[in-house]
């Protein structure tokens, strides 16, 4: 097994680090080219089932293979020390697009951490299946930010919202397609929308360290639960 290297940025200092492993990278490459043919072959002018599909990659075989990888538990112990990984939420995806699909949605400012509520090793694992540079949808994040803790802002049904959202020093990241980005829960970060043609489609999961003395102490408490629609099988 091949060890992830770090590219940009320092965990402990900025609040994120991004990290590169070519065998990696060409899984990704690979569940790219299987969503161009397969899933975006299923699109159709309805955007709510094209929603549908976009969120059913998250339950792809290999997208759920790429955040088990022996590299990137390796790279959680290795870059932070987390001795027992588990996984405490979903697999998400993030399309944004200008298009109707997309309808240029994308959380404004924000933090983690009020929406996970776990260990204090936890991190969020975010990827993009396609290369993200500084033009177009992408990850806009604040290094550093992460050193104050729980900024002001208000708890909503999509997040926890900065009051804030005006903020120098903010970093457009830059990573090629299955590079991981490891930010802390703190890290403050929004998508960056764009009127652009194109898309973006970044996935995410947000690991914690099972050995963490605290969040035993909190009895492994998490904001995450499963819902089930009971109405789905009228539909
Ligand atoms: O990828 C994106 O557009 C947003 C990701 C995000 O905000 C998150 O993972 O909390």
């Amino acid at each position: 097994m091949q060890s992830m290297r770090i590219v940009d940025g320092n965990f402990k200092r900025l609040g994120y680090v991004v990290l590169a492993c070519e065998p990696v990278q060409a899984r990704m490459r690979a569940i790219k080219a299987r969503f161009e043919q397969r899933f975006l072959g299923q699109f159709s002018t309805d955007p709510v089932r094209n929603r549908n599909i976009v969120k059913l990659l998250a339950e792809d075989i290999g997208v759920k293979r790429f955040f088990c990888s022996e590299e990137l538990v390796g790279a959680l112990h290795a870059h932070l020390g987390i001795a027992e990984p588990v996984q405490t939420g979903p697999i998400v995806t993030h399309y944004t697009a200008s298009d109707l699909t997309g309808n240029n949605y994308g959380l404004p400012y924000h933090q983690d951490w009020p929406s996970m509520g776990t260990s204090s090793k936890g991190v969020i694992a975010w990827t993009s299946i396609g290369d993200i540079g500084r033009k177009g949808p992408g990850l806009r994040i604040v290094p550093g930010s992460q050193s104050r803790g729980l900024w002001p802002g208000k708890q909503t049904d999509a997040g926890y919202v900065l009051d804030d959202q005006d903020i120098a020093n903010a970093l457009d990241v830059e990573v090629e397609a299955g590079q991981i980005l490891l930010m802390s829960p703190y890290l403050v970060h929004k998508t960056r929308t764009s009127a652009q043609a194109g898309w973006k489609l970044s996935l995410s999961c947000r690991f914690d360290d099972f050995a963490c003395e605290a969040w035993n102490r909190r009895n492994f408490v998490s904001a995450y639960k499963t819902a089930v629609d009971r109405n789905t099988y009228l539909v």
